[in-house]
């Protein structure tokens, strides 16, 4: 294992500084925001500068909760799309537009996170130039089995690929998360006028993209573990775990 004081000593010294991106519209907000935001006051980068930008169409309620020294709050509100494919696909243009009109200058890094998932232990360690996450249902299943898009009229059509990558957390320079957020939120908008969507929407596009552009930091399915999955013994510190999926509660249209 490595020393993850050495990693904050290096980022200390270079005065690293870390954006964190979080979404959370409608329902998602009450169900997911507070765990998330004060699991990660204990468990993501402590000791580092973070700033965490929260995406909402309810402002008034994001929780206010207790932050460190160094640590920030952004609130930014976003319009509510009606399909949930558009709130998770809208978020690559809200991603690549704050970053050429807010993080430009301030930040060293972004991180875009899901907000159903709760911290355990995630260090400076994660930080790279373009960084991935390989998903917890696919890190042992052969490549057949990767649900990238099949469908050649997509964008994110893709034959093979080497590793099927989570959409749940990604992140890096600036410069390289602007390339991909611009990459999948063009190619999500050249499948609707063609009337096609990939079949895991955002996710689809952004295999594609580090299967062009390969990521400088895979992280490993610990950095996003499923507490319900079956192989849970080769998993020594789940370091961010899923949190439990309301689909019932949350998925079906008011
Ligand atoms: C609502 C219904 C179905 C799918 C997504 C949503 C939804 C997602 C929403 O109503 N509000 C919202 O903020 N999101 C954001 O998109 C959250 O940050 C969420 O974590 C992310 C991706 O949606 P997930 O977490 O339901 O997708 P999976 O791939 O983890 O199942
Ligand atoms: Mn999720």
């Amino acid at each position: 294992m490595f020393d993850p004081k050495l990693y904050d000593k290096k980022h200390q010294e270079r005065n690293t500084s870390v954006a964190l991106t979080v979404f959370a519209v409608g329902r998602y907000l009450d169900a997911y925001l507070n765990t998330f935001l004060t699991s990660a006051e204990k468990h993501f980068m402590i000791g580092l500068p973070v700033t965490y930008y929260v995406f909402t169409d309810l402002p008034e309620k994001v929780p206010k909760i207790e932050l460190a020294p160094q640590r920030d709050l952004k609130v930014v509100t976003v319009q509510r799309y009606s399909r949930w494919q558009d709130i998770s696909m809208m978020r690559m243009k809200v991603i690549s537009e704050m970053i050429d009109m807010e993080f430009e200058g301030k930040f060293n890094y972004v991180f875009c996170l899901d907000v159903d998932q709760e911290f355990k232990k995630i260090g400076s360690e994660a930080l790279g130039e373009s960084v991935a996450l390989v998903h917890s249902y696919f890190f042992n299943l052969p490549k057949e089995k990767f649900t990238y898009d099949k469908n050649p009229k997509s964008k994110a059509y893709m034959e093979t690929g080497d590793y099927y990558y989570h959409a749940a957390l990604f992140g890096g320079s600036l410069q390289n998360v602007k390339a991909l957020a611009d990459f999948c939120h063009l190619s999500i908008m050249e499948d609707k006028l063609n009337e096609v969507e990939a079949l895991w929407h955002d996710e689809s596009h952004l295999n594609k993209y580090f299967w062009l552009n390969k990521p400088s930091r895979l992280l490993s399915p610990e950095y996003c573990w499923d507490n319900n999955l079956p192989d849970g013994r080769n998993i020594l510190l789940a370091r961010l775990v899923w949190a439990p999926k309301q689909y019932d509660k949350l998925r079906t249209r008011k």
